[in-house]
């Protein structure tokens, strides 16, 4: 950053002064880090920087709001949450080490969703770091890290199975902030307050499903499953899993990947709040083939499977509580959705939208 010419040094002089601070004649000038922030990223403008001053210029370019933390070599710095569009700074003094920078917005939910990085901050005394290695190169660096996790979880729909039903979403008080913030996407995801797959509208199923996923970090995800249900009409349902979606879609209603142990929907502001708070063990939108009384309905059905904590209550299985997420993690759901262009179901509002009430899982590191 700072270079022994005294052009330069007048330079920076004159827009200290500017900005009104007061100019300083020895050079214990902060290294300057870029950060953007959006939905689900923090991009450096450089992955290591000298050990000092450094300043972390944040600017959330995302649809919602965010915050960064600095964690390491005994530091843990935040900011307070900055709004879209809005920037914020954030100096430390940093000792030589390694820093993670993530976003602490939902207990943790936006870094489980992709946002977090590392910086790398070397001593004054070595070689200078290279001033800029690029947006791309540092989001790179990160993804390599990530496929570095292998895990994997079966899930065994069991208990209580129902259909549910368009219906209104019976916390809609709760709902309503959060769905401020939600900009363009609000309007379509407010007609869902009336009118959603959310609802208290439900009535007994029966039908198995077994689904197991891989979390094989960036693109690599996949999953396979089964499952056969009837609805209410007396109709009898197959799907075939086929693959996992791997594209972000931000930040409703659709994410890439497969996700393990996220609290999200609700207050958290991930996702769309026309869902409870819930923590999930697992949770993924994939495409899958569709079969209705064994005639195939669509190759490209969009489904939405997740294992989450409880969110209704036994006997008529009404949504119990806007917050849920520290209920039981039993209830497996299963949504599906024309694929994109795809004309709508011959079924209630057009989806199928089935609850295993009390499933089991199983883990495993593969
Ligand atoms: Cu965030």
């Amino acid at each position: 950053m700072y270079r022994e010419s005294n052009g330069v040094w007048a330079g920076m002089v004159l827009a200290v002064a500017l900005l009104g601070a007061a100019p300083q004649p020895h050079p214990a000038v902060a290294s300057t880090v870029t950060v953007r922030l959006s939905e689900w990223n923090v991009v450096l403008s450089q992955t290591s920087v000298a050990a000092g001053p450094v300043t972390f210029v944040i600017t959330n370019a995302g649809s919602i709001p965010h915050g960064l933390e600095v964690e390491g070599q005994g530091i843990e710095q935040e900011v307070e949450t900055i709004q879209p569009g809005a920037s914020d700074t954030l100096t430390l003094t940093l000792k030589p080490g390694s820093y993670d920078v993530y976003c602490p917005v939902g207990s943790d939910s936006h870094k489980k969703l992709g946002m977090d990085t590392h910086l790398k901050v070397v001593s004054a005394t070595s070689p200078a770091p290279p001033a800029r290695s690029g947006y791309g190169a540092s989001e790179m660096g990160e993804s390599h890290t990530k496929t570095e996790r292998l895990q994997a979880i079966r899930v065994t729909g069991g208990g209580p199975v129902i259909q549910i039903l368009p219906g209104p979403f019976p916390f809609p008080d709760s709902a309503a902030p959060i769905l401020k913030a939600f900009g363009d996407e609000r309007e379509g995801l407010e007609s869902q307050v009336k009118n959603g797959p959310y609802s208290n509208n439900v009535v007994r199923s029966s039908g198995t499903f077994v689904v197991t996923a891989w979390d094989k970090g960036a693109v690599r995800d996949s999953v396979d499953g089964v499952a056969e249900f009837a609805t209410q009409d007396g109709a009898r349902w197959k799907l075939v899993l086929d693959r996992v979606q791997t594209k972000d879609v931000p930040h409703h209603p659709r994410f890439g990947g497969v996700i393990m142990g996220l609290y999200y929907h609700g207050v958290t502001q991930v996702h769309t709040p026309l869902v409870p708070t819930i923590k999930s063990a697992v949770a993924l939108w994939a495409f899958g083939h569709l079969y209705k009384n064994d005639v195939l309905v669509t190759d490209n059905a969009q489904v939405h499977v997740m294992l989450l904590s409880r969110t209704r209550h036994d006997g008529d299985f009404a949504l119990t509580c806007w917050d849920c997420s520290k209920n039981k993690i039993e209830e497996l759901q299963l949504q599906i959705l024309p694929g994109p262009g795809e004309p709508k179901f011959d079924a209630p509002g057009g989806f199928l939208f089935v609850n295993w009430e009390k499933s089991s899982s199983r883990t495993r590191a593969s």
